[in-house]
């Protein structure tokens, strides 16, 4: 194992910024091993990975959503990435551009052989939008592992957090029994760890190289 990796985990506050890509062809050659965040603009999927991170500045945050327009990849180990996608679903990106983003993601998620599953994040005020349960529906219909955070936990009170938490938990577990979901703020680091964790087991290969990480 290298350095980036010890007892089996990985040391994410290595990862560095690898590339932008545009379309899947940009990507790094695809037998490597990674996990990519989406969710709609402002979701928190930056905050998320900079607090997972531990860097402050790694992946850019902004109060204007839409700024993450690229599939952007960190690199925490070799071969190992972490990718945050376009933010979907903002209305002021010109409709065309928002065609080309989605048909670019839809190509990651179907061709991607890397990819060995997905955070979705969700602000725990409004889950499961239209495009959230499609998203859903389609990891769930095509066995792709997905884990959910519901972001911004910090704005609700700790009961409030706690039931939507358990409401997601019931309704993805009904579409796909290895869907799971967490509570996360960026504020206050809660669920990092439990992230950390999530992501070991996707991005640390078993003992047996045939064998597909535990969703
Ligand atoms: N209170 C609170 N604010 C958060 C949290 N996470 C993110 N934010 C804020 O929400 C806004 C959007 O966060 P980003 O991380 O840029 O969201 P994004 O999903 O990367 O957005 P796009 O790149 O546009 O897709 C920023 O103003 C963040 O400071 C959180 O856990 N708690
Ligand atoms: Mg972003």
């Amino acid at each position: 194992m290298s350095e980036s990796a010890v007892g089996g985990s990985l040391n994410y506050h290595l990862a560095r910024y690898l590339i932008s890509a545009s379309t899947l062809e940009q990507c790094p050659p695809d037998e490597a091993r990674e996990v990519a965040f989406v969710g709609r603009s402002n979701a928190g999927k930056s905050s998320a990975i900079n607090v997972l991170t531990a860097q402050t500045k790694l992946a850019r945050t902004s109060k204007a959503p839409g700024r993450t327009q690229l599939l952007n990849y960190f690199e925490v180990a070799p071969q190992r990435y972490i990718v945050d996608l376009p933010g979907f679903g903002y209305a002021k990106v010109p409709l065309d551009m928002k065609h080309r983003w989605q048909r670019q993601l839809e190509l990651y998620l179907q061709e991607r052989q890397s990819l060995q599953g997905l955070v979705l994040l969700m602000d725990i005020r409004h889950p499961f939008t239209e495009f959230d349960e499609m998203l859903v529906q389609w990891c769930a219909d095509s066995d792709l592992p997905l884990h959910v955070l519901l972001t911004k936990a910090d704005k609700l009170s700790r009961g409030a957090a706690k039931n939507e938490v358990l409401a997601a938990r019931k309704k993805l577990e009904a579409l796909h029994p290895h869907m799971t979901v967490q509570l996360f703020s960026a504020l206050s680091k809660e669920g990092a760890d439990e992230l950390r964790a999530k992501l070991d087991n996707w991005l640390v290969p078993s003992e047996d190289p045939e064998e597909k990480p535990q969703s």
